[in-house]
């Protein structure tokens, strides 16, 4: 048993003095390359991550749901006669809106039973790296299991993302919940925003001696609010404008026309989508063919566009990508919504201690808080613990 698991048992039992039905578990992810193409219909390569979230689920014989956590004190408690996604807030949203959305996909929530769940995470809160969506995977599979749903992996994706999109309000896309629920040790999900459907990629890091570092900037950022909605409307704008349903629908030998037709905030808004999209087809052919090593400058133009026509980057996360960069990182991007935590940096195994001082240095003189670095590893997504 894990540290994790322990810690998620002994947790339900303090809180609910009993025993749960079972332990289950997702990870959190980190996105090789393709941001904010999957709300586009397009291409993402993300992987999931080991840092998971684990959580004690038992079934109740009453209507009642209880959740805990070991991020706060409070036990909420709602009746799943009540459960509608505009009552909720806080961390609890992540949790309960999956049980709401679950009944949204076809789940009978009037005839089901309540449960209590005690949840526990490694995974970082607040660094792009996907904490929510470990949550919701985690809550996904396990109602899918006790409640004998039998819904697929990919269902159970977009019941997170219902969950996110109404209960806690990010107007997200399918990213981070597919790579969560569809990931594989060693390997990258390669999706297909549009039809969902999936490949996975392996990313051969090992045998060619690199690691991926991540870089959390500490900078605090969150898609409820601000930025990431206003992105997303301008690529809503600049599909309608240019007579698409999607900017997936459009290519690079658009980007003339659709440079004579929008705005330039707009036009550098949708090529950051269409390039970033191709970046995605260029990494995942480079590393069936070449390798790991030779994505290194996908990653950093990706990174370019991001700061320079999508304008989600910090000052933090631009100083990271140069400063690894500098010590010999093979390329280096924010990863993520944007707008703060973190970025990665593919790195060759023996350079990790010179990259990350590289980066701390910088960051002392620029004046910028430490950041957290730490190297994460392709790992499998969420199932039943044990
Ligand atoms: C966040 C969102 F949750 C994802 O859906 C995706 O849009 C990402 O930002 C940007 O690529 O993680």
């Amino acid at each position: 048993m894990s540290a994790l698991d322990s810690a998620a048992t002994a947790g339900f039992a303090k809180r609910f003095a009993g025993e749960p039905d079972g332990l289950w578990s997702a990870p959190g992810r980190v996105n090789l390359i393709g941001e904010h193409t999957d709300y586009n219909d397009g291409f993402v390569l993300p992987f999931a991550i080991d840092r998971r979230t684990v959580i004690a689920l038992g079934a109740r014989t009453d209507r009642l749901v209880r959740v805990a956590s070991s991020f706060s004190d409070e036990i909420v408690e709602i009746s799943l006669d009540e459960l509608t996604p505009d009552i909720l807030s806080g961390w609890s949203a992540y949790p309960l809106g999956v049980a709401w959305a679950l009944g949204e996909f076809g789940a009978p929530l009037a005839t089901e039973p309540g449960f209590d769940v005690y949840i526990v995470s490694d995974v970082p809160i607040g660094a792009g790296l996907s904490s929510s969506a470990a949550i919701e995977s985690a809550v996904a599979v396990a109602l899918n299991d006790v409640w004998a749903l039998g819904f697929d992996r990919r269902t159970l994706a977009r019941v997170g993302q219902l969950a996110e999109n109404r209960a806690v309000g990010a107007p997200t896309g399918i990213m981070d919940q597919s790579a969560s629920l569809l990931g594989e040790k060693d390997a990258a999900v390669f999706l297909d925003c549009r039809s969902l459907e999936s490949e996975v990629i392996p990313l051969g890091f090992d045998a060619a001696g690199l690691e991926l570092l991540i870089i959390d900037t500490k900078v605090s950022h969150a898609h409820s609010t601000g930025g990431y909605a206003s992105r997303r409307a301008s690529c809503e704008l600049g599909a309608r404008l240019l007579g698409v349903d999607s900017l997936r629908d459009l290519g690079v030998v658009d980007l003339a026309r659709a440079a004579e037709l929008l705005d330039d905030e707009t036009f550098r808004r949708v090529r950051h989508v269409i390039t970033e999209n191709q970046r995605v087809l260029d990494t995942v052919r480079t590393l069936r063919e070449s390798g790991p090593a030779a994505i290194g400058a996908l990653l950093d133009a990706s990174h370019t566009s991001m700061r320079d026509d999508f304008e989600i980057s910090v000052p933090e996360l631009d100083l990271a990508v140069v400063a690894a960069r500098g010590a010999g990182a093979l390329g280096a991007r924010m990863t993520g919504g944007g707008f703060g935590g973190a970025a990665i940096a593919l790195t060759p195994h023996e350079l990790i201690p010179t990259v990350t001082a590289a980066v701390r240095s910088a960051f002392a003189d620029a004046g910028f808080a430490a950041p957290d670095t730490f190297v994460v590893r392709a790992a499998n997504g969420a199932g039943r613990e044990g």
